[in-house]
């Protein structure tokens, strides 16, 4: 057992008998949702995974530990403090070093997930290639981890504060398949569209587990991105939410906000200035990835 990682015994027996588990992040639940909103939805997504035939295993850092499954009480603690370290790969040693607590990215926890031996990790949306990288050079940590461990992540495709096509492009780059579930459109994050055709497009679970599991036994490492719409109903339509956008990014650029806050702030901003539309979407999007994610998660393991 790694001396950082304090695997939850359920998890634990799970993972020696080969049973689906699905490892899912906790930035999103510090700094991607407001309270108590964020803490309803992590529990509530934990038991669509159980519903589903897995076994969620949420993952932050408490106290420098890296605790892969948390109780209803470190949720909360996650839910509430509101000067939680937001985790990527380059703040890990400095947390657990300084046994600090630490809520992690999608970088993060699909590292952590890794130590543990979690293949399936379902989240809202990853971090990507920022607008305006070709002058900041803002490019989340998130895709360079997608490029070298081996843990798939469910997304509801890419949030459009991010630039989609430089995203896609990246992507391309690190060899890492981007697989659109059941359309041909890649999704961004509140609509089913973005203007942008998936590279591969699945339409079972089982197709999908094939996928990762060929391309793991080829011996090429990294992620694969599984990019599941948002259902129908609960969808916004990308040129209303492009409005909201702007302004944030606007709002961002004359706070002169910078590095990891920018993600930070963009997501706070978009919530804060959208009634509770936006909100109801989120949720409604990553209750279905842990749906398609643990079946997944399932077919996999069997
Ligand atoms: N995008 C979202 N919701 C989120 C995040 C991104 O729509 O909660 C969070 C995830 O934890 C992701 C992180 O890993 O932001 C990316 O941050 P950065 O861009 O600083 O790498
Ligand atoms: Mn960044």
């Amino acid at each position: 057992m790694h001396q950082f990682l304090t695997i939850h015994p359920k998890i634990q027996e799970a993972l020696q008998v080969g049973k689906a588990v699905v490892a899912l992040e906790s930035t999103i639940i510090s700094h991607g949702m407001p309270y108590p909103k964020n803490v309803e939805t992590a529990l509530a997504v934990e038991e669509v995974v159980r519903a589903n035939g897995a076994v969620p295993a949420t993952i932050a850092i408490f106290n420098g530990q890296c605790h892969v499954g948390l109780s209803k009480e470190e949720l909360e603690y996650f839910g509430k403090a509101n000067r939680v370290w937001k985790v990527s790969l380059r703040d890990m040693p400095y947390v657990i070093s300084q046994q600090l607590y630490g809520a992690t990215t999608v970088a993060a926890t699909m590292r952590i997930a890794a130590m543990a031996g979690i293949k399936i990790f379902v989240t809202g949306g990853i971090g990507g290639v920022h607008r305006g990288a070709e002058n900041s050079m803002d490019i989340s940590a998130d895709l360079t981890e997608m490029a070298q461990t081996s843990v798939a992540v469910v997304s509801a495709g890419v949030k459009s504060i991010l630039d989609i096509g430089l995203t896609l492009e990246y992507l391309e780059t690190k060899g890492i398949p981007v697989v659109t579930y059941g359309q041909d459109e890649f999704p961004s994050f509140y609509s089913r569209k973005s203007g942008f055709r998936s590279p591969l497009t699945l339409n079972t679970p089982k197709e999908i587990a094939q996928l990762l599991s060929t391309k793991w036994q080829l011996g090429l490492e990294g992620s694969v991105l599984i990019a599941n719409p948002v259902p129908a109903e609960q969808e916004i339509a990308a040129d209303e939410m492009e409005v909201h956008i702007q302004q944030a990014l606007d709002a961002a650029a004359a706070q002169k906000i910078t590095g990891k806050e920018v993600t930070p702030f963009l997501l706070k901003y978009i919530a804060d200035h959208t009634n509770g539309e936006s909100l109801e979407a989120n949720i409604a999007l990553i209750k279905h990835n842990a749906k398609v994610g643990a079946e997944i998660a399932v077919v996999y393991a069997g």
